[in-house]
């Protein structure tokens, strides 16, 4: 049951995710975000709702269109102005400008920016959940391009037989970049896909966050519970295109127009003002909150230093370099995997121990 603090909680992560996203692309006008800029205008209940469902040490795996579900698992603000602006201190020491940042204090893995390709790796970190006993669950969210991906398929039949610890949420907003759902797959919905690996899925509507969180919450507990994954699609909508290169117009106007009257914020506003939750007062003090808190980001990120030049190579390479080049002194014939033995000083039958801990052999 939400308490009246949980739902206005709720309501300032919406509200949040979406003014920084305003800021950036009035920062972006500006010349001052130094890559594209890809945000999800009509996702927040979506990315809010489902972070919303977690608990401490639990995992996100997210995607490009995640900053709701970033700021609610505890990425700052300042930290995200500042990747936007490409800072040298930003999550990825200016090396990129997108929301391909992790943090793993907080249970964030980092996006892989080819599409699917965090699936595997959200798996891996459910894996190790459950080798270790522990009771947390992986949140992993993937768009419904995504989903048209060999590892998208890999992963969540790999989950399956391994009865992971993961929920994976479809945030199905109609379109691949400019592809229609009607030219990506042939069902309703995405969430049947669940029964070919075995497993519960449902669809809900996106753009509802008290449906969002009461659906995903009875996904979490699912996973928790140790039955295994379970899919939840949201079906929602991007304002905005792709990008800001993208002016969207291969979305139809009177689709478009169907959809802007669901707003998220202002469903949700609308209930929570209806229920007496949100008065006048409370909604100027939100406000007010938010544009100090988005200030002081935008403010920091553009007191930032650009990062040094002098450190454009670091992180290419491991800093010890190879154990040794095929044909160059020192090298001498071995077996690949005790090569890597010796790199990683842990012999290959400890990761066969590994395996028979989880009843692969
Ligand atoms: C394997 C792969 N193909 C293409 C791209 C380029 N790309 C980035 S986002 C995107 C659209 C993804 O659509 P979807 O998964 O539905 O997510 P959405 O952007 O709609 O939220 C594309 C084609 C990519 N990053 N990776």
């Amino acid at each position: 049951m939400l308490e009246r603090v949980d739902l206005l909680q709720i309501y300032y992560f919406m509200r949040l995710t979406r003014a920084m996203e305003d800021r950036t692309r009035t920062l972006f006008l500006q010349g001052k975000v130094v890559g594209g800029v890809y945000t999800a205008q009509g996702h927040e209940a979506t990315t809010v709702g489902a972070a919303m469902s977690l608990r401490d040490g639990d995992c996100i795996v997210p995607q490009h269109r995640d900053l709701g579900m970033q700021l609610v698992r505890g990425t700052s603000p300042r930290a995200v102005m500042c990747q936007w602006l490409a800072r040298g201190n930003s999550p990825t020491l200016g090396r990129d400008g997108q929301l391909h940042i992790g943090d793993m204090h907080h249970g964030i893995v980092p996006m892989i920016s080819m599409l699917g390709e965090s699936l595997p790796v959200a798996c891996g970190v459910a894996l190790a959940m459950k080798m270790r006993k522990r009771s947390t669950i992986v949140l992993a969210s993937c768009g419904d391009g995504a989903t048209n991906t060999g590892p998208f398929h890999e992963a969540m039949n790999f989950a399956s037989v391994q009865k992971l610890p993961l929920v994976l949420v479809i945030e199905n907003n109609g379109y691949a970049y400019s592809t229609p759902s009607h030219k990506q797959f042939n069902i309703q919905n995405l969430s049947e896909r669940a029964r070919a690996y075995g497993i519960p899925g449902e669809t809900v509507d996106g753009n509802d966050v008290l449906a969002v969180i009461e659906t995903v919450g009875k996904a979490v507990e699912h996973a928790r519970s140790g039955k295994g994954p379970a899919i939840v699609e949201c079906k929602t909508f991007r304002v905005r295109g792709h990008s800001e290169a993208d002016k969207a117009d291969y979305v139809p106007q009177d689709v478009r127009e169907e959809w802007l009257k669901k707003d998220p914020i202002n469903l949700f506003e609308a209930y929570l003002t209806r229920e007496g939750i949100l008065t006048t007062a409370k909604k100027a003090e939100i406000e007010a909150n938010i544009k100090a808190v988005t200030d002081d980001a935008v403010r920091f990120a553009e007191q930032s230093p650009a990062p040094d030049p002098e450190t454009v190579a670091d992180y290419v390479f491991a800093p010890d370099g190879p154990i040794a080049i095929v044909g160059e002194p020192g090298a001498e014939d071995t077996r690949y995997v005790n090569a890597l033995d010796r790199r990683t000083g842990q012999p290959f039958t400890t990761i066969r121990k590994t395996e028979e801990a989880i009843g692969r052999r």
